[in-house]
Order: structure tokens, then C-alpha cells, then sequence
């Protein structure tokens, strides 16, 4: 399974097509990718040809199921993946010069500071638990969703989306994993299609692969189901022009077995667990590999 993903960097890095993005920085792009993973037997995609920071991962999914949307409540919790853009924007409209351990700290500590400056708009969290309709009603999709796995699993409806049109222009970042769709099998698994419509390959989409199954085991415990398998489907799918050094060094390497991730309790409600609530067997990757995001 992990061939899957190191296949689609090599065809990234080979064949991509070369091209100036949003960021700048440059990027080789392909259109269209599938990566399929087996949960049912308990193995987790939490690659092993780098180490993947799986808690961060787990804890921000577990922050966009809180329905937030400020880097307050992810730093408060050491998690630093989203400082970049809040404070790329500090930075643009106040002209100060400050370090991103400075920013973080005021965040952390000044609540009003945090109000001004650490909200990233209404992304993720926002449209998942509370989709504003033209009437004024929020729309609560995770809620829904759980309702309808537990109610009736044969529906093809089951999917929750990020991309609020008239919405996007006030987010920090318009989603990258932007649809989840569910399924459930006649025998009682639980398998999830997410469609990412643009893929950061060497230091996103690890993280997303993570994410995507945490959620898929909470889910799944929720509505009295097992894991079944996680397709990913990319859309556009790239490698930064500065990660590629680091793409050619995790290529060298050779993949080991899968660990395991699993609940350690059932948690009373979707909105009910932690990360204390989740454990990774087995986990003996290669060494972490140091790359800088594109903000
Ligand atoms: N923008 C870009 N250019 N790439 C992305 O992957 C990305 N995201 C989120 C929003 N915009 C994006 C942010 N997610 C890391 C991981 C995920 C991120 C951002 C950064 C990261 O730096 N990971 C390092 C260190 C992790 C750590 O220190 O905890 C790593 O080695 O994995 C995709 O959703």
C-alpha cells in the first residue's frame, strides 16, 4: 500500500508537468491520482519511509470536528501546521517584524489578539458543522452523517463537502480536502472516497491520509461498523520544486511494514473523543525528512 503513494511520487517527480502556482514556489503537477487502503485489517496509512507526526495529523481532525476555525485552540494543543497563513497575514497588514515563535505565543496567551489575528475564516470546521443555508439555518453535515450511516447505511448520500461557494473568498486557504464521501457493505464496513482537489504530495497528503482515517475509525465506531478501505483520489497533484531533493532521498528508501492505529475507548459521541482516545501499534518508520510548506 505504501507502493501506491511512493509510485505516485516518482510519477510526480518524473513525469510532472512544470509549472508556476499560487505559492510561487513552483511545482511538478499531475492530474488525477487513486491511492486505495485496506483499514479492515487494522493497518493504518501512516507512512513508514519518513516519520509522520500521526498525532498532529489525528489532532488536527479532531480540532475541525470541533467545528473551529482559529490556530488558538491547535497551538494551545502544539500543533503548528497552520501558523504560516495567519501569520503571513499578520505580517502583510501590520508590516512588523516578528518571529513565528513571538506570534504564536501572543496567540496563545491574548485571546483577543487571537480573535484579530489567528482565525483563518470559515474553513473546514465551519462548513462541516455549521454550513450556513440561504434561509439562515446551519447545517450540521457531521451530525447528519452519523445519523444516516446508523439509519440507513445503503445511502448513497453520505458525504460531507468543504467547498462553500459563496464563502470561499473569506477563507484563508479554500479546502484541498474538500469531499468525503462514505459507503457501507453489505458485511458492515465503513469505506470513504476523499476527493483532494489539490495534493502538496511530499508534506500534505501524508497528514490528509491520516486525518481521513482517524476520522473513518471514529465513524465507523459511532455507527457500530468496521474500517473497510480509504480510497484517496487526487485532483491536482504536485511536488514543490523545493521538496524534490527530499522526495528523491524518500524514494531511496524501502517501505516496512504498516502500523496500526485503533480506539482505545468508545467515545459517547462523534463530538466526544481525544487524542488520548487513539494508539498506533508498531510504528518503526525511517527518519523524518525536513521540508518547508508553501504558504
Ligand atoms: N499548503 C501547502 N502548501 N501544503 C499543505 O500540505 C497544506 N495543507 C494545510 C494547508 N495548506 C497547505 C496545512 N497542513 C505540515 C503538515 C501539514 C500542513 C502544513 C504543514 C508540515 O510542516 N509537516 C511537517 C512537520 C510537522 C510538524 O512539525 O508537526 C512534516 O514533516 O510532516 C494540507 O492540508
Amino acid at each position: 500500500p505504501e507502493r501506491q503513494y511512493l509510485d505516485l511520487l516518482e510519477r510526480v517527480l518524473e513525469t510532472g508537468d512544470a509549472r508556476i502556482d499560487r505559492t510561487g514556489v513552483g511545482t511538478r503537477s499531475v492530474f488525477g491520482a487513486m491511492i486505495r487502503f485496506d483499514l479492515s485489517g487494522g493497518d493504518a496509512p501512516i507512512l513508514t519511509t519518513k516519520r509522520v507526526y500521526w498525532k498532529t495529523a489525528v489532532k488536527e481532525m479532531l480540532w475541525f470536528l470541533t467545528g473551529g476555525t482559529n490556530i488558538q485552540a491547535l497551538l494551545r494543543d502544539n500543533v503548528r501546521i497552520w501558523t504560516d497563513w495567519p501569520l503571513a497575514r499578520y505580517r502583510r497588514e501590520t508590516g512588523e517584524v516578528i518571529t513565528q515563535a513571538a506570534f504564536e505565543e501572543r496567540i496563545v496567551g491574548d485571546d483577543a489578539f487571537a480573535a484579530r489575528w489567528g482565525e483563518l475564516g470559515p474553513v473546514y470546521g465551519k462548513q462541516w458543522r455549521q454550513w450556513l443555508g440561504a434561509d439562515g439555518r446551519a447545517h450540521d453535515q457531521i451530525a447528519e452523517l452519523v445519523r444516516t450511516l446508523r439509519e440507513n447505511p445503503a445511502s448513497r448520500r453520505m458525504l460531507f463537502h468543504g467547498w462553500n461557494v459563496a464563502e470561499i473568498g473569506d477563507m484563508a486557504l479554500p479546502p484541498c480536502h474538500m469531499v468525503y464521501q462514505y459507503h457501507v457493505t453489505s458485511g458492515g464496513r465503513l469505506n470513504c472516497l476523499l476527493f483532494q482537489r489539490s495534493a502538496d504530495l511530499l508534506l500534505g497528503a501524508p497528514f490528509n491520509f491520516v486525518g481521513a482515517t482517524a476520522l473513518q475509525l471514529m465513524l465507523a465506531q459511532q455507527a457500530d461498523l468496521t474500517p473497510g478501505e480509504l480510497v484517496w483520489v487526487g485532483g491536482d497533484v504536485h511536488l514543490y520544486l523545493n521538496h524534490l531533493e527530499q522526495t528523491r532521498a524518500q524514494l531511496a528508501r524501502e517501505p516496512r511494514p504498516l502500523p496500526q492505529m485503533r480506539l482505545t475507548r468508545r467515545a459517547a459521541s462523534i463530538d466526544a473523543y481525544g487524542i488520548a482516545d487513539f494508539a498506533v501499534d508498531n510504528y518503526a518508520p525511517h527518519a523524518a525528512i525536513q521540508a518547508d510548506v508553501a504558504v
